[in-house]
This record gives C-alpha cells, structure tokens and sequence, in this order.
C-alpha cells in the first residue's frame, strides 16, 4: 500500500467516524461531545488554550484534565458523564465528556461451518468497525458483527474503540457429514392433489406367538393410477408407541401426510410409483401403553406374522414383484421390499433386518435403535448386528439401511452410540460418506429434530429415493 492510499484510508476514516473523537483524536472547538475510554486519554484541540487555562469540571471523579498549548488532554477514570467548560479569549468553550467502559459481548465463540453469530461491543455510544484477520475462515460485517463462518480454521474479529481492540477469538470447525440439514420437503407436497393415489384396508390373521390368530387391519396405499398388470415396489410403514395404523397413511377420507408426500414424490418422479402399507405389531388397543409388551409382540411381528400372514394377504391381493406368495417367492422379490418405522417402530425396523432380512432388502429406522433382549445397548446391538451380518455372508450390494433421527430426538444418543460402535466393530457395515459414497448403510441427524412424528414426511423425503435402485 502507497503513503497515498493509507492517507486516504485515514481521512475515510474520520469521516466515517464523524463528530465522535477517537483516543489521541484532535477535536475542533466547534465539536461539542467527547468521549473517552476509562483508563485512556483524549486529547483535544482547543485553540488559543495555554497551560494556564482554567477548566471547570461538573463532576471531577470521572475525568483527570492535563492542560496544554491549544489543547487539552482528558483522561478517563471513572464511567460516567460532566461537563467542561472553560473561558478563553472571552469566548465560552464547553464540552461533554463520556467516560465510557466497553466490553465485547463474546471473547470466544466456537462454530461450525456455515453458521453465523453476532458479536457486539457494549457500553459505547462510539462507532466501530469489525475486522476478521482471516477473511477464509470467518467473515464478519463491519457494521453489525455478525460473524459468518466459512470453513475449519481460527480467526479473531476484532474492532477497536479509543485505543484498546477488542476481540473475540473464533473457532470453526466442520459440521459432521451425518449432522448436515436433509434435503427440505418442497413446498406444496403435503396439500392433495387430483393425482392422488387411493388408501385402502386389507384385513388378515395373524399368528401369534402362542399360535393363536388374531384378526389384523393393515391400511394400503395403491399409487395413482395404479395397475395390476404392473409390478410395484413396495414398503411397510410402523407406527411407534402408542401409535396406530393411520399412523402414516392416515385413511382415504382423512389421508395422512406421508401418503400425500407419496402422491408427490411419485408425481413429480422423486421415486417410482410405490405400495406402502402400515400395519401394527399390536394385537389389541391397550397394547400401547406397555413397553414390555410392545417389545415381544414386535419381536414375533418381525419373525412370524409380517412373512408369514401380513405379506402374503398383501401381495397376494395387490401386484408387487412377488411372483409367489410363499417364502421362496418373497426371498426372490427382496429388492423390491423396504420396512420403516418411528420409534417403536425404529425397533421393529432393526429387528425385521435382524428376523426377516431374507424377505426385505430396504431398512428405513427412524428415531429408535436396535434394543437387544427388550433393552437398548449399543454394544451387543453392533455385535449382534455385525454377527447376523457375517452368518448371511451380506456384502456391500445385499441391504441397505437408512438410519435417521433428529440431534434433539430423545432416541438420538442411544441411535448415535450405536451407529459409533457399529462403525467401530461391525465391519460388514459400510457407512456412506462423502469421501466413500459406496456402502450400506447411512446415517443422519437433522440439526434441532424432536422424537416427533411431524419429521415423518422429512425423513420420507430425503429416505425412500435411496430404496429401490
Ligand atoms: C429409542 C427412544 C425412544 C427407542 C424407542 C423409543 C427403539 C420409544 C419411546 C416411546 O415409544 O415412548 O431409542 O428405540
């Protein structure tokens, strides 16, 4: 930079900062308000002023004045506001003087990439810019402070009032691949629209464990415009505690908001027309307040009813990739089969991958992890997860999983725990990342997700264009 250019820097400067003086400023005598920083001292022009000069101060605690030839030198020492005044060559001078004590709002701020914050300086009336001393990292308005990170590094903001300089020392790091924002649903996708597919029920037996049978309803959604002739790709959708079989799909009269997310995604060709149907692992409505219960009678869903009673009455009414009904026929349609649920039903998921995998090749666990004997832990989870696994001989190209959750979901730390022990002891788990976007498995946590069923059409959206490739 030329002597040129830091001049004209200079006189930007001060004209930016206007009437108010900066430490070791001079001030015309027209310039009526000073301020100065406690600690620091100001020196002002005051023409025709000498050394002798009698300055009357309203309140003397808060200033110290050291007199000069055409100036006047104010020190700061206590925060608060007076007058000064003085009478020099018959003409009255006066100035008030702030006696200020910033402070910055944040010495240290720690983000990741992409986030912005907002830093100010408090207790000045002064005006002050913001700097970044690295404008890669983090970039900073002059005026308002607010700090935008921009990649993984260290960067200090700084502004500087009277003599001091401020700063706040900033740490960015990277947001974890797996905690980046899903994909938003589009706007629009969860209204009706007159190419909607239809909601219908299928009613079955189910086996229970003690081989008695019970009367079952399973909600189906058949795509618009579906066709017999056709083969459909299909997927089965579990409510979580509590919850029911209108869960996802709602009714025809009273669609849910997955099923109107569908009619979407199949419209506007997110995904292939599909079959989605949501039955329950329960056998009576007070099932759902009982956690004990829910867990057995999920564990002989995944293991008996599902296979053996709810697909069978499903694919044998409605066309699916199923040539067959039987256990053969379902082996061989397992590309075209998917299973998800929420919650409980997150349960259901790991456990029909772990009952049932012969029969599905699609995993959608949402907010819920893998308990194992009813309890969760991570630890046998991944062990028996990694030991199933090994026992099929899965590779890479055999299931897929798509586990996902929300950072605020109260199933988030038991879902993470066991995802990090499977990374660590499950090698026949690959997990897709961007540096390795081949594998098995991935996961996600949407940023401030609750364990809420208003996330459905949000994992939906962002899960069901990875099933069925
Ligand atoms: C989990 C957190 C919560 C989970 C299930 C729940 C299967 C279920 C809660 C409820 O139904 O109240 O990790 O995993």
């Amino acid at each position: 930079m030329t002597v040129k250019h830091i001049l004209s820097g200079v006189c930007m400067a001060a004209f930016i900062m206007g009437t108010v003086l900066g430490q070791g400023q001079k001030a015309d005598a027209a310039e009526k308000k000073v301020y100065v920083t406690k600690g620091e001292s100001v020196t002002i022009k005051v023409k025709k002023a000498t050394r002798k000069t009698k300055w009357k101060s309203s309140k003397k605690k808060i200033i110290k004045l050291a007199r000069g030839k055409n100036s006047l030198t104010i020190k700061g020492k206590k925060k608060g506001k007076t007058t000064i005044s003085a009478r020099i060559a018959g003409k009255k001078y006066k100035y008030k003087v702030v006696v200020e004590k910033p402070s910055i709002s944040k010495e240290e701020i720690s983000m990741e990439v992409g986030k912005t914050a907002t830093i100010k300086i408090k207790g000045t009336k002064r005006k002050y810019k913001w700097k970044s001393n690295n404008p890669s990292v983090v970039k900073v308005n002059g005026t308002s402070g607010k700090i935008t990170s921009l990649s993984e590094g260290l960067a200090d903001v700084s502004a500087k009032i009277g003599k001091t300089e401020y700063s706040c020392s900033v740490t960015v790091k990277n947001v974890p691949e797996e905690e980046k924002p899903l994909a938003k649903v589009p706007s629009g996708y969860l209204s009706e629209i007159k190419e909607k597919g239809r909601v219908t029920t299928v009613q079955y037996d189910g086996t229970q464990a003690n081989g008695t049978k019970v009367k079952k309803l399973a909600y189906v959604y058949l795509p618009y415009g579906y066709d017999e002739k056709k083969e459909y790709d299909i997927i089965y959708c579990l409510h979580g505690g509590e919850g029911d079989t209108k869960a996802y799909l709602g009714t025809n009269d009273n669609p849910g908001n997955v099923k109107k997310l569908l009619d979407h995604m199949i419209l506007n060709k997110d995904i292939k027309p599909v079959i989605a149907v949501a039955p329950t692992y329960y056998t009576s409505s007070s099932d759902g307040s009982n956690m004990g219960t829910a867990v057995s009678k999920i564990e002989n869903f995944t293991k008996n009813e599902l296979v053996n009673d709810l697909i069978p009455a499903v694919e044998g009414k409605y066309s699916t990739y199923a040539k067959t009904t039987d256990l053969q026929g379902l082996k061989d349609s397992r590309k075209h089969r998917g299973y998800t649920g929420f919650s409980m039903g997150s349960l259901s998921t790991w456990r029909t991958f772990l009952n049932s995998s012969d029969y599905f090749c699609f995993f959608m666990p949402m907010s819920g992890d893998c308990w194992v004997n009813g309890v969760s832990n991570a630890g046998k989870a991944a062990e028996e997860l990694e030991n199933y696994c090994k026992k099929k001989g899965y590779g890479e190209e055999d299931f897929f999983i798509y586990a996902v959750t929300g950072s605020k979901d109260i199933a988030y730390s038991a879902m993470k725990a066991q995802i990090d022990k499977m990374k660590k002891i499950s090698p026949s788990f690959h997990f897709i990342s961007e540096s390795s976007p081949k594998g098995n498995i991935s996961f996600r946590v949407q940023p401030g997700a609750t364990h809420s069923f208003a996330y459905l059409p949000l994992y939906f959206y962002n899960g069901l264009p990875k099933y069925f490739k």
